[in-house]
This record gives C-alpha cells, sequence and structure tokens, in this order.
C-alpha cells in the first residue's frame, strides 16, 4: 500500500457491507438534481466563462455587483424537482469562479454582500429537506478568485509561456488557501444540518495541476467523515484505495459501455449530466436533449448499476427557464407511472438476454424485471430463454395485463396492443418465478 491508500484505508474504517448500507438511499433512489448556480448565472454564457474568456477580477465584478437574484424559491425548485421524480439534490455552494452563495466567516466573496443579502444555502437546504429530498454540497476545490489560490494551467490567468508561472505566483502561497478550503467545507459539514452528501471538484494532478496534497485530501476527508459520519462523498479529490478514490465515480458521459469495475468488482457509479452544453444558465445554446433522450439517460444508468443526477442552471433572478421546467415536467410525468422501474432497480441478472432495442432494470427485492421499449415493436414481442420463468406480465404504466405464450424454442411471446401507449417510453413489468 502507498502511504497515500494506508492513510485512506484508516479513515474508511468499514466493511463493504456498511459501506452497502451507508449508500443504500443513494443506490435506492437512482435520480437527483444538480444545481449550478452563481455568478456566472448573468454573463449567462457558460459557468466557465471566467476562464474561457481569461477575465480578470475586476473585468468578472460587474456580476458580483449585480447578482440580484430576486425571484428566488428554492421551494419551487424542490417541487419541481421532486415532481420530476428525483429523491436528492446536489447544489454548488461554491463554483470554480469561488463566489460563494452561503454565509462563510472567511471570505466577503458571497451572497450575504450582494442584493441577496442572505445565505441562500440555508434556504435551500430547508427547501428541499420539506419537500423530502436528502441534500448534497458541491463544493469546487479550484478556486479562481481567491489570492492564495496558486495559477496554474486551469486558471483565467495562466501564462502562454510556461516559465512564466513561476514569477505569477510570487505572493501567492497553497497551503493559506489550503486551510481556507477546510475551513469552509468545515462550516458547510456544520452549520446545516445533517448533509448527505458531499461532491468536491475536481482534482488535475501534474506539473502546473492540483491534486490531493494540494487540496490536503486526508485530512478534508477525515473532517467530513467526523462531522458527517453517514455521509457520501464523490471521487474527485485524487485519492486512490476507496472505490476510485471516494465512495462512487463520475463518469460524465452516459454511455459507459459497462458497469464500472475496480479490481474486478462493481463499484457504485453516478453520472452527471445537463440538459444542454452548460451546467451554469446558458441563454443562447440551444443543443437541448430532448425528454426521451433524458428518459434514455435515466433508464440505461439504472440498467448499468448507476444513477443519473440531472442538472439544472437556474437564471440570475432565480428561476428554472422554462426549457428547464418542461423536461422536468417530461420527466415527472413518465416517472409518475413508471418509477418502479427505477427506485430500487438495479442491472438485471447476467444470464437474462436483453431484447433488441430495449433496455432492462431489476428489482431484487420483488424480484420484477422491467423491460423499456425504446421502439415500440409491432404487435409480437420475445423474450428470449424466459419460457416458464415469468408468472404475469403487464404494462407497468396503467397495469394492464399483457397476454403471454411459451415458444418452442424457450422464448416467451408478448401480444402487444398495436397501438402504442401514450408514454414516452412504455415498460412491461414481468413478475418472475
Ligand atoms: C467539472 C466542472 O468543471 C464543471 O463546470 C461542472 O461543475 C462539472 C460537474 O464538473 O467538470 C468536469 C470535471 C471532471 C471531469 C469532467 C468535467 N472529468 O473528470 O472527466
Amino acid at each position: 500500500l502507498s502511504q497515500v491508500q494506508a492513510q485512506e484505508k484508516k479513515i474508511f474504517n468499514e466493511t463493504d457491507q456498511q459501506k452497502e448500507q451507508r449508500l443504500s438511499w443513494w443506490t435506492h433512489d437512482r435520480f437527483g438534481m444538480f444545481i449550478h448556480w452563481g455568478l456566472y448565472s448573468l454573463p449567462a454564457r457558460h459557468e466557465w466563462v471566467k476562464n474561457r474568456e481569461r477575465l480578470t477580477d475586476s473585468a468578472y465584478q460587474p456580476y458580483f455587483d449585480r447578482f440580484n437574484p430576486d425571484l428566488y424559491n428554492p421551494r419551487e425548485w424542490a417541487r419541481m424537482a421532486r415532481e420530476a421524480g428525483m429523491k436528492y439534490a446536489v447544489i454548488t455552494t461554491k463554483h470554480h469562479e469561488g463566489f460563494c452563495l452561503f454565509d462563510s466567516k472567511f471570505t466577503t466573496y458571497k451572497a450575504t454582500n450582494t442584493a441577496a443579502g442572505k445565505d441562500l444555502i440555508k434556504e435551500w437546504v430547508d427547501a428541499f429537506r420539506a419537500e423530502g429530498l436528502k441534500v448534497g454540497f458541491y463544493y469546487s476545490l479550484i478556486d479562481w478568485h481567491h489570492p492564495d489560490f496558486t495559477i496554474d494551467e486551469m486558471h483565467p490567468q495562466r501564462p502562454t509561456d510556461p516559465k512564466k508561472y513561476e514569477q505569477l505566483n510570487k505572493g501567492r502561497d497553497m497551503a493559506k488557501y489550503r486551510t481556507y478550503l477546510y475551513n469552509q467545507v468545515k462550516e458547510l459539514m456544520t452549520n446545516y444540518g445533517k448533509i448527505d452528501m458531499l461532491w468536491t471538484d475536481f482534482s488535475y494532478p501534474g506539473e502546473h495541476g492540483k491534486g490531493h496534497e494540494d487540496w490536503g485530501s486526508i485530512e478534508l476527508l477525515k473532517m467530513v467523515r467526523k462531522l458527517q459520519p453517514g455521509i457520501i462523498v464523490n471521487n474527485r479529490l485524487d485519492l486512490e484505495s476507496y472505490a476510485d478514490g471516494g465512495d462512487f465515480v463520475t463518469p460524465e458521459q452516459y454511455k459507459v459501455a459497462s458497469w464500472p469495475t475496480k479490481n474486478g468488482k462493481r463499484i457504485p457509479w453516478e453520472t452527471c449530466q445537463t440538459f444542454s452544453g452548460s451546467w451554469g444558465y446558458h441563454r443562447d445554446e440551444t443543443s437541448w436533449k430532448d425528454n426521451k433522450q433524458l428518459l434514455v439517460l435515466l433508464i440505461e444508468s439504472v440498467s448499468k448499476g448507476g444513477n443519473l443526477l440531472l442538472n439544472v442552471g437556474p437564471t440570475a433572478r432565480g428561476l428554472f427557464d422554462t426549457r428547464a421546467q418542461d423536461r422536468l415536467k417530461g420527466m415527472g410525468d413518465w416517472m409518475l407511472v413508471n418509477g418502479r422501474s427505477v427506485y430500487g432497480c438495479t442491472q438485471a441478472p447476467d444470464h437474462i438476454k436483453r431484447p433488441e432495442n430495449s433496455l432492462l432494470t431489476y428489482n431484487p427485492a420483488t424480484k420484477r424485471l422491467y423491460v423499456h421499449l425504446l421502439d415500440y415493436p409491432l404487435q409480437r414481442f420475445e423474450l428470449p430463454d424466459m419460457k416458464g420463468k415469468v408468472k404475469y406480465a403487464q404494462f407497468l404504466h396503467d397495469g394492464s395485463e399483457i397476454r403471454m405464450s411459451n415458444t418452442e424454442g424457450g422464448a416467451v411471446a408478448l401480444d402487444l396492443p398495436v397501438h402504442k401507449p401514450g408514454v414516452e417510453i412504455p415498460v412491461i413489468e414481468l413478475i418472475l418465478e
């Protein structure tokens, strides 16, 4: 074991079973809301705008001066999340720009000192809890505002000449930033009651990058796990031994070929996804996914044993824009009648063959198999090698029986109505022996 691995082992002093237990609400719930909100919602052209356009602090200052989310009503956000079928939510308490939505003692660069005039995270936590959702904090390890955060390859003021780093970083002190980071995460873990998840972001080790030594990842995790013993932490702290350095891995592309593994063991995972090409509110971005694509993201994740954290970027005034609202509504309509194929479900047992143009999920507790029909078939639909194994078949959305028979080839043949039911992706629920 490397020294880091050995220290990590001590932090995560629990058995595989205890870990499974700690993560059980999350592997059950499967579907959460990510929220990216900050000063970047004013320029409204991507949350990396400060970096992409190499904006200086003074060029970015107008967004702080004008931040005024007068329509902010987190109860509404929470209601929309719940109605979409989401069971947990994660919000950016601070993104790479360094602006804090929470009332930190360690900075003046916070919502409290804007026209908002208050701790926006406090209200958010209360609202989401009140709607029955679990709450998580995203905290950016990267900070493009803090004067001690050294300029690296990812910084808005990165030099074109690599020899210039040293000169640019005179007077900056990562040890001081590390203390700031530690203190802020401590505030987040102390002042808001029980926090269900911490989502740190992100590491990029290398000569002009940053990793676990810069963040003090081990000390940070020790503190987090001590203050919030039940918390689930993602894997972006550049640690090694546990899962992939956290409780779960976070592939950003949804088409993981199959359930991610480590040392031959399947590990917990959650993909995070945007509606369009930006996490922060992006006014002019037009490449929005449609409802069916979004449902496939969710179903495909569960069919490979994973979760989906689907992002909304609220506007500068504190609303979900209509494009986001429409999609949340679309997902909610489907989840209302089909949620049973998502909650508590996971990848189907390996011996069950997936019919073409379908996605399978399985609930091990109820022994029910769910066939999601991505391309609605004409009348007859066969499940290979399932002869004698299905007790009963029904559509999930309306509980109507689907008649079935066994074929000579050992399949179960289902008699589907010619007319496609009025749900985006119809689901067949099979009660197995
Ligand atoms: C990061 C952020 O830079 C981004 O703004 C957003 O918050 C997103 C959720 O996380 O982006 C990343 C971080 C890590 C990877 C990809 C995008 N990665 O490891 O592939």
